[in-house]
């Protein structure tokens, strides 16, 4: 059985769903230039430097499906499904417009607050990431992002205020999401201009680092706030399968695999793995550790791990037939099925990331992203039959009980990604659709933006209702 306070819900990023990129005194960030269509992949990893929107491109963040104004009918059908919990990100350029000021804006603190009431009143718990792959645009001119040990402080000063103004509000927090995406979409990640291939390596790494430290911070001046909270860090995980039994592909895999446990190690386990800091080592970096970030990592580890699971990878010693994912890609598994955006669909690899996980780190976990990207088609009374998506959480969630009822894992709680339709961060589209609830919007901004319910919509209320006993 699941614990009795497991915390089912969903998963959104104010970027993906708030929209109003430029009322209340919002600043403008780096989310608000990642443009629909072409461009999109480029502009994300900084090859395609856009600091500014321009009349060429449709910018989806912008509007999004305007949650900003509609955040109390949206939670009412978050409620309505019966969710424990929300998981929800803030807009740092609601509060810090600029990034570098000394005084936040009451008018994006004023938001939060009504935001996080609500979803108390009706007896949600938030959980609440710090940084979804936003930085104001203005950090990322004058500092150049996350490369800059500035951020630090920039970040820190964030943390405190958002503790501050919200203790008693919010007991979850996260630090930053899917940390390790920032080796693969600098721009998205870390706020950085694609840097040249001979420095690339090095400044990631730098970037990395300042991140690390600030999670730390964040994980101190939270506990210090307020000490009842518990602060997480969020991986973009799913295990690494080698293609064969070759102890090349056994290694190939290895390897990818510490590429991205790299990131919990340190705000798991409170120091840099020695795999770590040997590549260091080999590639000349010097990511200027100092007497105290070792410290603040140390004495600074997060209380619990929490990750995004939408598949597993594979990897061969030779060049296979690649297959598509979020953010990195990997050789086509053959054994496995794909979604229509050629995702691999792997329930049983959802059981194995946990059993991975939880091998490694001994602390509770929290899935905060699963889901199935599809196409959606509205019939004409309205009503979406979408029993693709209702199989796809099925089987995940029979993977994750599991890993919990036979193997023993600590789970706290699972919120699929995008329970409302939004934005998608891959593809800028709408009709990427994960969501319970259906949003009338286009991929070209169109649309009334009215919200209904999908087939998924009641069979979740049922599974949240039997702590999920009843899957059928
Ligand atoms: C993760 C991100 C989310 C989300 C999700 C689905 O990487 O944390 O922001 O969007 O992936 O990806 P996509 O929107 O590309 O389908």
């Amino acid at each position: 059985m699941l614990r009795k306070d497991f915390l089912w819900g969903g998963a959104t990023a104010a970027n993906q769903c708030e929209g109003a990129y430029n009322v209340d005194g919002r600043g403008l960030a780096n989310v608000d230039v990642i443009p629909h269509g072409p461009d999109r992949m480029a502009v994300m990893c900084g090859r395609l430097p856009m600091l500014e929107p321009d009349d060429k491109h449709y910018y989806p963040a912008q509007g999004a499906i305007d949650m900003y104004h509609r955040y109390k009918e949206d939670i009412a059908l978050f409620a309505e499904m019966g969710f424990k919990c929300y998981r929800m990100s803030i807009a740092w350029t609601r509060i810090f417009p600029n990034g570098d000021e000394e005084q936040p804006n009451e008018a994006g603190l004023a938001f939060y607050k009504e935001v996080f009431k609500e979803c108390r009143r009706r007896g949600i718990e938030p959980l609440v990431t710090i940084t979804h792959f936003d930085c104001p645009i203005h950090l990322i001119r004058e500092y150049g992002g996350w490369k800059n040990r500035r951020m630090i402080d920039f970040y820190k000063r964030l943390a405190t205020v958002l503790f501050t103004r919200y203790k008693g509000l919010v007991r979850y927090w996260l630090t930053f999401n899917e940390i390790n995406v920032l080796l693969h979409a600098p721009f998205m990640g870390a706020g950085m201009l694609a840097p040249d291939e001979a420095e690339r390596d090095r400044l990631l790494y730098q970037a990395a680092h300042h991140e690390l430290v600030a999670s730390a911070w964040a994980t101190r001046i939270g506990h210090e706030i307020d000490p009842t909270v518990k602060i997480g860090c969020m991986l973009a995980a799913g295990a690494y399968y080698p293609y064969s039994c070759r102890p090349e592909d056994v290694r190939l895999a290895q390897i990818e695999a510490q590429k991205n446990f790299f990131f919990i190690d340190v705000q798991s386990r409170g120091y840099y793995p020695a795999y770590a800091l040997k590549m260091l080592e080999r590639r000349h970096i010097d990511i200027g550790m100092t007497a105290e970030d070792e410290a603040i990592l140390r004495e600074n580890t997060v209380d619990f791990i929490s990750f995004s699971y939408y598949q597993t990878r594979c990897v061969a010693y030779k060049e296979g037939e690649k297959s598509s994912g979020n953010m990195f890609d990997g050789v086509r598994n053959p054994y496995l099925k794909e979604s229509a955006w050629g995702w691999s669909i792997d329930p049983l690899g959802l059981r194995i990331t946990l059993n991975e996980l939880y091998d490694r780190y001994q602390k509770p976990l929290f899935i905060v992203e699963n889901g199935l990207g599809a196409h959606d088609t509205v019939e004409p009374d309205g009503s979406v039959h979408d029993s693709y998506r209702i199989d796809y959480l099925r089987e995940h969630i029979k993977a994750f009980k599991a890993a919990v009822e036979e193997d023993g894992v600590d789970l706290l709680g699972y919120t699929t990604w995008g329970p409302i339709d939004l934005v998608s961060a891959g593809t800028g589209e709408m009709s990427k659709r994960y969501g319970f609830i259906y949003v009338d919007r286009d991929d070209a901004g169109r649309g009334t933006l009215a919200r209904s319910r999908k087939d998924s919509f009641y069979w979740y209320k049922k599974v949240i209702e039997s702590n999920g006993e009843e899957l059928d």
